[in-house]
């Protein structure tokens, strides 16, 4: 087993290596930003190092610093995390180069699924169904309009490096395909230094659904189940949940096998992600796969069982899996909700500054990976997820109300957070009943003033102040009445004088 290992990442992730490295007897190292000086997973690795200033490009996406690190420590193994590195091809096979295990697959997979028009081509061949479109690139505006005339419209048109929401527009018809071509063509470019396009169909107001696949390198593979991630603002997911509540038994067992078809397909190790989009109709099409552990992996480790991030680290180490397919059984519900340091009613823009308190739910259920701590600073560079509170419920409906118990017992002092914006979706009708896809948020929010985050705030607020009043008058008159039996009120008078509690908590009573 690995010795020492380095998380080339920060916050609740880096946190959440570091606590699977404890538990292996693995020593940790931290690598960390300006920015990072005093975050959570600095204090909580083994050895910490400096990598350079705040901005990721110069510190967590700096390859080089990375490696001189874990050359330095001699760290024998380099988690990824999700985000900054985790994909990055050049970043795995560096690892490699410098006789470093990257935890995750080989950079060829990495390089092959970032390429979308060769992970359609591979899933293609491997008899998995993919969203109708080009089969390959299209290097002109008339080559667009030619592959729209056989697939109709609309279509998407998408930047074969893209993924999450960059280089993607929809083209409703044919005059719209200059000025879409032009605009993904050059954001492409600029974002992924790849300008290269395809086509697909267009799916209206699709589901998401993903499928959690794990295998060694022994040519085991198995699915971890599904999740439902559809709830979610500007390609930013807020919610997700295992299992996905659209699949019933045979569709769930129907997609978990062309998962791990297409895991096997691409020769895959570790665990890996195959995302696909689920129509009106429940058909679903392979999207693309993602070759990292995904933000929303607990969700599936509270209905499996399986510690995702373990099982990582043991599959790269050369671990044979010790379970067969029936050996995993999904059990009760789970979701998760990602918090964000950001204002719900001020168009969700981030929140960095200083924690200044900080309570956290606790209970049966209840999981908290969280990034920060009271004290702490969210810096302004990075990606604005503090924490994720991850619940499991018997069933969907209990996992919803503990949820929503688990939200107001969360309390953050001293910066906004996208918690009531989460209350407000857990009690979203369409929400509860499991019927809503992609676009849900926008179709179902507006934008969120006080009144809609807090139903009833006005009314209650009057009621508290009317209540309060009652209980003054109440004891007013409960005075007088004393006073009018010939009571003194001085005993009253003392009891107030002092900070005792009114009924007689203290040592010493107040004998008659
Ligand atoms: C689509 C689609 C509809 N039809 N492709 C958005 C991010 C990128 N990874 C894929 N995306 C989409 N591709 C076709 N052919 C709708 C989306 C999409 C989406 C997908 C998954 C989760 C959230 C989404 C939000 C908006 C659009």
């Amino acid at each position: 087993m690995f010795k020492r290992l380095l998380i080339a990442n920060r916050g609740e992730i880096a946190v959440r290596i570091i606590r699977v490295c404890r538990e292996l007897d693995i020593e940790s190292v931290a690598v960390y930003s300006e920015a990072d000086r005093d975050s959570l997973h600095v204090k909580y690795a083994d050895y910490a190092y400096p990598i350079g200033p705040p901005p990721s490009v110069e510190s967590y996406l700096s390859i080089d610093r990375i490696i001189e690190v874990a050359k330095k420590t001699g760290a024998d193994a380099i988690h990824p995390g999700y985000g900054f590195l985790a994909e990055n091809s050049e970043f795995a096979r560096s690892c490699g180069e410098n006789g470093i295990v990257f935890i995750g697959p080989s950079p060829e997979v990495i390089e092959q699924m970032g390429d979308k028009v060769k992970a359609r081509a591979i899933m293609k061949a491997a008899g998995i169904s993919v969203v109708p479109g080009s089969d390959g690139i299209l290097s002109s505006e008339e080559e667009v309009v030619r592959v729209a005339q056989t697939i109709g419209y609309p279509f998407m048109l998408k930047a074969v490096a893209g993924g999450g929401g960059k280089g993607l527009r929809l083209v409703r018809s044919e005059r719209e395909v200059p000025s879409a071509y032009r605009a993904v063509r050059s954001e492409a470019a600029s974002s992924f230094g790849d300008p290269r396009l395809y086509v697909e169909k267009y799916l209206d107001r699709p589901r998401h659904v993903e499928v959690q696949i794990l295998a060694d390198q022994y040519g085991k593979v198995v699915h971890l189940y599904d999740r439902e991630c559809s709830i979610q603002r500007r390609h930013q997911k807020i919610i997700e949940e295992c299992p996905a509540p659209a699949l019933d038994y045979r569709m769930r067992r129907s997609i978990g096998r062309v998962a791990i078809q297409g895991a096997r397909a691409v020769g895959y190790v570790g665990v890996g992600t195959l995302e696909f989009l689920l129509d009106r109709d429940k058909n679903f099409y392979f999207l693309e796969m993602n070759t990292r552990l995904q933000v929303e992996h607990a969700v599936t480790e509270g209905v499996v069982g399986i510690d995702l991030v373990k099982a990582q680290i043991e599959v790269a180490d050369g671990a044979n899996l010790p379970w067969r397919q029936r050996h995993i059984s999904p059990t009760g519900h789970a979701i998760e909700c990602r918090i964000y340091a950001e204002d719900p009613e001020n168009d969700f823009m981030p929140c960095p500054g200083k924690i200044d308190g900080l309570r956290l739910p606790e209970g049966l259920g209840v999981r908290n990976d969280c990034g920060v701590y009271e004290g702490a600073e969210v810096p302004i560079y990075y990606d604005p997820m503090i924490a994720k509170l991850i619940i499991w419920g018997e069933n969907r409906v209990e996992a919803i109300l503990r949820m929503r118990r688990a939200l107001r017992e969360y309390q953050v002092r001293g910066i906004k957070t996208n918690i009531p914006f989460h209350q407000w979706i857990l009690r979203h009708p369409r929400f509860m009943a499991g019927d809503f896809n992609t676009s849900f948020i926008d179709d179902e929010y507006r934008y969120m003033r006080k009144e809609e985050i807090y139903p009833h705030k006005d009314i209650a607020l009057a009621s508290a102040a009317i209540a309060a009043l009652h209980r003054e008058q109440e004891r007013a008159l409960r005075l007088l009445e004393k006073g009018a039996a010939e009571k003194s009120n001085w005993r009253e008078a003392g009891r107030r004088a002092s900070l005792r509690p009114a009924s007689g908590f203290s040592g010493k009573s107040w004998k008659r």
